[in-house]
């Protein structure tokens, strides 16, 4: 048995099944303001997105040396899912796939954008904001966006009506132990309002922005996108939870990051709202080994963020949205950010792009339906064009590739030193063997071949049907300029001193 509801949970799912998600589905199209009090009102949505969150960083996911009892609440009342993924372990990749239902490679964002990157999100790509647009839904972003910081690939280009965050990594500023980057900039729609912020203020300043977002729209369906730059390094807390933890700083980000979904958690209770939002917790990648004491834990995983070995790709997943979620679920089938898009358009009742996307709607898996399976024969696993691994069930077939692996990790926000590897063609058994050890390749030639065709087509149709980002063209003067400059223009201080001093 590959996916359990408790038979609690199953009887809540049959007795309270149909009956509202029928009105929802048949609700006239579009407008749906002043309806608040209708049971036929569309559901908010609340996704809150983490960065590089290990696979065993959360209370209800086996955490050490500190506690997330919001989340793990949000589990005891939803569904926890063991057995989840992100189409690209890196942040641009992986918000790429959750946002467009796509994997990354096929719209062309891949890695991690920096501040001299010239691309980002195409027009023609549809994200979630967008598809919920069909439905007048209300929708903002705040927190680490990584589609792209100039101006067309803003989110207030992308269907969202509201952006406070970082348009890119919190490490890509002049502070980076290893790197030379340009000023750090907090923008607010598509300006900059400061340089370098106060970064023990960004979980702070994303809640308090995610709760007045949700008072705002109380009476309208929204969708809320709270991406958080944390525990992404550098890490940083406000003073409230600064040694709170037995597990250093990242503990303490960690139990920050709680406190903030409580606080939406809390907003929608005082709002009467609980039980009309679908609440989704994700982390958008593994763990950064290399920061040792500043990175996560994947537990029984085998490496983490930059790889498709399951430590890099598989992530704790919590959905909660009382009366329809039932309470308690755990669900091990595989399922992908890439399919959220397509669930949210299936249970709200809004039109997929008219392009091809990857995602399926898993909307029986998160509503713990008895025996929902996964609907995909496979997930393709990609670091950037390359195909690295399929997942079938509980097969994962590794096509041979070189990777890279902890050499010794380091401290106190320094990054300790990383070696390639290489493997062969390994298959593992992930429900005998989660982490990765035993190739059972030989025992199994069927297994591989069925594997190995299915990723061989995939890969040839995706590379005949991929698309491109957006680009802007700017010349190599220009450009320069333009990070200078910074993405709407606002002067950096490093600039505004060489102004002076010019002066
Ligand atoms: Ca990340």
């Amino acid at each position: 048995m590959t996916s359990q509801t408790t038979r609690r949970a199953f009887l809540q799912t049959a007795a309270l099944g149909a009956a509202s998600l029928a009105l929802t589905r048949t609700s006239s199209a579009g407008k749906a303001k002043g309806k608040a009090a209708s049971p036929a009102r569309l559901p908010n949505i609340v996704i809150v997105f983490t960065d590089d969150q290990g696979y065993a960083d959360l209370g209800c996911f086996g955490a050490q040396g500190f506690e997330t009892p919001n989340i793990d609440r949000m589990a005891a009342e939803g569904i926890r899912f063991t057995n989840f993924r992100v189409a690209q372990p890196v942040c641009s990749a992986s918000r790429a796939g959750l946002l467009t239902g796509c994997y990354p490679n096929r719209i062309g964002i891949l890695g991690a954008l920096g501040p001299g990157a010239t691309h980002g999100i195409a027009d023609s790509e549809m994200t979630i904001a967008e598809n919920l647009k069909q439905r007048d839904y209300a929708a903002a972003i705040y927190g680490k966006y990584h589609l792209g910081h100039l101006p067309p690939f803003l989110p207030t280009r992308h269907g969202f009506d509201d952006y406070f965050g970082l348009p890119y990594s919190n490490d890509m500023w002049p502070k980076h132990p290893t790197s030379k980057f340009p000023d750090l900039p907090l923008m607010e729609g598509e300006k900059i309002i400061e340089y370098n912020p106060d970064q023990s203020q960004l979980t702070t300043w994303y809640t308090e922005r995610a709760v007045k977002f949700i008072e705002k729209n109380a009476n309208r369906p929204f969708f809320l996108y709270v991406a958080h730059s944390m525990p992404h390094v550098p890490l940083f807390v406000s003073d409230r939870f600064k040694g709170k933890s037995k597990r250093g700083l990242y503990g303490d980000v960690i139990m920050e990051i709680d406190w903030s979904v409580g606080q939406i958690l809390d907003t929608l209770k005082r709002l009467n709202l609980d039980d009309n939002t679908w609440v989704i917790f994700i982390s958008d990648n593994g763990p950064w080994l290399s920061y040792g004491d500043h990175g996560g834990s994947a537990g029984p995983l085998r490496e983490g963020k930059g790889t498709t070995w399951e430590g890099g790709v598989r992530v704790p997943c919590v959905m909660r949205w009382p009366g329809r979620i039932p309470a308690g679920a755990v669900c091990n089938e595989p399922a992908m950010t890439i399919d959220l898009l397509p669930t949210i358009a299936d249970v709200v009742g809004t039109k997929l792009p008219d392009h091809k996307i990857d995602g399926l709607s898993i909307r029986p898996l998160v509503f713990g339906e008895p025996n929902a399976q996964c609907p995909h024969e496979a997930y393709y696993l990609y670091w950037g064009n390359e195909l690295q691994a399929v997942v079938s069930g509980k097969w994962k077939l590794h096509f041979p590739h070189t990777y890279r692996s902890l050499v010794a990790g380091g401290a106190d926000g320094k990054p300790g030193p990383y070696k390639d590897e290489k493997t062969e063609l390994a298959l593992y058994d992930l429900e005998a063997d989660i982490g990765e050890k035993t190739n059972v390749a030989a025992q199994h030639p069927d297994i591989v071949r069925r594997l190995s065709e299915l990723g061989k087509k995939f890969d040839e149709e995706m590379n005949r049907t991929k698309r491109e980002p957006g680009r802007v063209a700017v010349e190599k003067k220009a450009e320069t300029k333009e990070q200078k400059a910074g993405p709407a223009g606002a002067k950096s201080p490093a600039r505004k001193k060489k102004e002076a001093t010019q002066k």
